[in-house]
């Protein structure tokens, strides 16, 4: 049996919804962010001594990493179905998804989350250094290569309507959460029409409304 240990509003998500759309068994052990530092359980490091979701545990293995296990368990269980074949394009394309979401997307957009919180939430005394220093990183780093990313993404889904090709692929499942997150967090909006297509296809796939349905709340953090 597969156990996926799931954080609440997370990356996680992700692994519920392919297995969803796997039809695959599978059970969750919840586990719940601290309310103030939004950090994982400390349990979580008994599974993982880096105490980070996603995990998956299947039979003997245990499995970290987002972009791992949603190869693992499409090329393990997916009989082909969610990805293309060993030596098409859509296969290096896919790859390139599969890691594009967490090596690329993803670290602007933790960024803009950490300075966005420092400029609102620092002590009222250092309020206006603080302020000062994130704005700074914001407009040289931050928000230029979450446009870029955005551009680039948005051209990219012009070309075939999925990120790996014309069928839908584990790439999409694993590119959801940056995109979801540039939604949530700011840098996604109705300018980028492609983009916001994807996000209302995925929302309406029955699989993805299951697994929110099995893991609970699934509000990204701003
Ligand atoms: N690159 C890793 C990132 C894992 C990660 O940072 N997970 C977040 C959840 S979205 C987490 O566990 N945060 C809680 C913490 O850092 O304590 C992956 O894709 O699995």
């Amino acid at each position: 049996m597969i156990t996926v240990h799931h954080l609440n509003n997370s990356r996680s998500q992700r692994i519920l919804w392919l297995l969803e759309e796997l039809g695959l068994d599978y059970e969750v052990k919840r586990y719940q962010r601290n309310p103030q530092t939004m950090l994982a359980p400390p349990e979580l490091r008994a599974v993982h001594p880096l105490g980070k979701s996603p995990i998956i545990t299947d039979g003997d293995l245990t499995l970290a990493e987002s972009g791992a296990i949603v190869e693992y368990l499409a090329d393990r269980y997916g009989a082909g179905k969610l990805a293309p074949a060993f030596g098409s394009a859509e296969r290096v394309r896919y790859l390139y998804w599969l890691h594009f979401a967490e090596g690329t997307a993803q670290p602007p957009s933790l960024l803009k989350l950490l300075f966005d919180r420092i400029k609102s939430r620092s002590p009222l005394l250092v309020r206006p250094i603080a302020r000062a220093i994130a704005g700074r990183a914001l407009a040289s780093y931050v928000l230029p290569n979450i446009e870029r990313n955005l551009d680039f993404m948005e051209s990219e889904l012009a070309k075939n309507g999925w990120f790996a090709g014309a069928q839908f692929s584990a790439a999409d499942i694993q590119m959801s959460f940056p995109v979801e997150a540039y939604r949530a967090r700011g840098g996604l909006d109705e300018k980028r029409p492609r983009l916001m297509h994807f996000l209302e296809k995925i929302h309406s796939r029955p699989a993805y409304r299951r697994a929110i349905e099995r893991g609970g709340e699934y509000a990204l953090m701003r």
